[in-house]
């Protein structure tokens, strides 16, 4: 049995990648495998109680929640200070997670949900994006000039919703939230955890992410 930390993750997967943004600004080394959603290996089954991604295997331990896996790598290492945050960040954190996350869901796929008006989900999730171009004004993350673990947890949800119609998104009057995406977008981190793997298979020498 492995000790050293195992990430399962898929690669498009908001929640997996906030979960890797955290490792890779910790530092914190682990072995990565990358599955299908619609072929869960049953390594991965067997690990993760409630089979989703991400999943982090310690030794003596399993996280199935992102914000758990952000936090425990930040724990082990936080040379940015990411965890150096006002309690708002908390709050933004639990917005971003149920209401806003709900009204993205309905708006992307909205032929799931055939009983919810989509243009209504689009506007709940617009007017809580006006609240961040608000707080973004005159500054580049959430809490001023350094990212926080809000901006690192929010961002990529953010990043789903603009892509259902970017250009739609870009029309939108919300500057600074443009201006947020973008450099987020840009940044070594994300374009360092985007990084395309092939699917993990049992018997695969480690892929090792971070470290
Ligand atoms: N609350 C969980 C949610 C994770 C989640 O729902 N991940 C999706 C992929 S984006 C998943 O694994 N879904 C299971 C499936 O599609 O079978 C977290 O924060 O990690």
């Amino acid at each position: 049995m492995a000790h050293h930390p195992i990430l399962w993750t898929f690669r498009r997967c908001p929640y997996a990648i906030r979960a890797r943004l955290a490792l890779t600004c910790s530092g914190v080394k682990v072995e990565l495998r990358e599955i299908r959603l619609r072929d869960k290996p049953q390594a991965f089954l067997q690990t993760s109680a409630s089979g989703t991604v991400p999943t982090l295997r310690l030794a003596d331990k399993v996280f199935d929640e992102s914000l758990d896996i952000m936090i425990w790598a930040l724990e082990q290492n936080d040379p940015h200070r990411l965890l150096d945050m006002p309690q708002e960040g908390w709050d933004l954190i639990t917005k971003n997670d149920g209401p806003f996350k709900a009204a993205l869901d309905h708006t992307k796929y909205a032929t799931r949900y055939p009983d919810i008006n989509q243009a209504t989900e689009r506007m709940k999730a617009a007017s809580y994006l006006v609240g961040l171009d608000k707080r973004l004004a005159g500054r580049s993350w959430l809490f001023g000039d350094r990212p926080t673990l809000a901006d690192l947890a929010l961002l990529p949800f953010v990043r789903q919703f603009a892509y259902i119609d970017r250009e739609w998104f870009d029309a939108q009057e919300w500057p600074n939230l443009i201006a947020w995406l973008d450099r987020f977008l840009e940044s070594e981190a994300f374009i360092n955890v985007m990084h395309k793997y092939a699917p993990w298979a049992e018997g695969d020498a480690p892929l090792w992410f971070g470290g």
